[in-house]
């Protein structure tokens, strides 16, 4: 069965039931960030909300810095080079609120990634190099789970400040094998080996028809993984606005800035000459997204109520990147929640 598949009979079920029992929650459209943030909005007391999410991305070309490379000139100093990766990400999420001034929530995924790579050799006569065929690598499997609170610090009836607290524990695989039975690079691998601390502070506010809020978050990785690796912290800063066109209907944007480290450490079968994505020291950067996105929301007392989709279209402004590696050219998130009163 398709993963899609499964995670849709795991939830129509659930769905089917509450639906029945739909006491919603009185918001709207807007009352909850771009699909893109995560952790930006708590609950009232007794309220839950289950979610699923499907994000794609894609990357294409290779930089180094803010410099675009030919793949002809990195195979100069490594014996393959990565042409383009692409992800698919299926999560589910649940929040819930024992009190009114704290939501608990957590977040499981399964991943798919796949990369091409492009290699060259030494023709035994001629003496030459130059790029040869392609090869594929794919992985898939559960991804890191990530456990959460949001504290609500301080509330106005416009405005909204909360503390993310939470930490990532180490479910996703990071001993994923190729067809040939190698390890695959780190951009390959699903989870980050490590219990990794995440902090953050949300603000969320309404003006009129408008909505807007900012978010900045870390990532730290507590230890170094089995593997001998530990991936750099992170941290990124999200600022958005929104305008409500009617009870069910929002458009918004916003822009992301992120950066993260390079990887500690290195895993000791990763040949570092095999390709960049191998090198633990090519990895994180500086990037500055856009996002373009929308929310639709069933309105409190019709059949939908307490139900959204959302999406969110996002592209890259700026990418720094810490040595050569394959930059983004687009993601892509869906998003289905339900929230309901117990
Ligand atoms: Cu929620």
């Amino acid at each position: 069965m398709k993963p899609s598949i499964m995670l849709l009979t795991i939830f129509l079920p659930i769905f089917v039931f509450n639906f029945v029992h739909a006491d919603a929650p009185s918001s709207r459209p807007d009352s909850h960030a771009p699909i893109g943030v995560m952790g930006e909005h708590g609950h009232k007391t007794r309220e839950v909300m289950l979610s699923y999410r499907f994000m794609a991305m894609d990357m294409q070309g290779l930089q180094s810095g803010t410099t675009a490379l030919e793949a002809a000139d990195v195979l100069k100093d490594f014996m393959t080079v990565p042409t383009q990766m692409d992800m698919k990400m299926h999560s589910l999420g649940a929040m819930f609120a024992p009190h009114g001034k704290i939501t608990l929530m957590v977040m499981a995924n399964y991943q798919q990634r796949h990369m091409e790579m492009e290699g060259s050799h030494d023709h035994a006569t001629g003496h030459h190099a130059h790029p040869v065929g392609t090869h594929e690598m794919t992985s898939s499997g559960l991804g890191d789970v990530k456990l959460e609170s949001l504290l609500t610090l301080w509330k106005t009836d416009h405005l909204n400040f909360i503390g993310n607290i939470g930490m990532s524990l180490p479910t996703g695989s990071i001993e994923q094998t190729g067809m040939d039975r190698n390890i695959l690079p780190y951009p390959m691998q699903l989870g980050s080996g490590s219990v990794e601390g995440r902090s953050g502070i949300t603000f969320f506010g309404y003006y009129g028809n408008w909505s807007y809020g900012s978010q900045l978050r870390g990532t730290f990785p507590l230890h170094t993984n089995s593997n001998k690796y530990q991936h750099g912290n992170s941290v990124n800063a999200t600022a958005w606005g929104a305008r409500k066109l009617s009870d069910w209907l929002s458009f918004g944007g916003r822009l992301l800035l992120s950066h993260s480290g390079q990887i500690t450490g290195s895993h000791p079968d990763l040949n570092t000459n095999m390709s960049p994505s191998h090198r633990p020291d090519f990895r994180g950067g500086t990037r500055l997204d856009v996002a373009i996105s929308s929310n639709l929301m069933g309105p409190a007392g019709k059949p939908l109520a307490g139900q959204r989709i959302a999406v969110e279209f996002t592209l890259p402004i700026y990418q720094n990147l810490t040595g050569t590696q394959l930059k983004n050219r687009w993601r892509l998130t869906l998003g289905w929640q339900y929230a309901f009163r117990l």
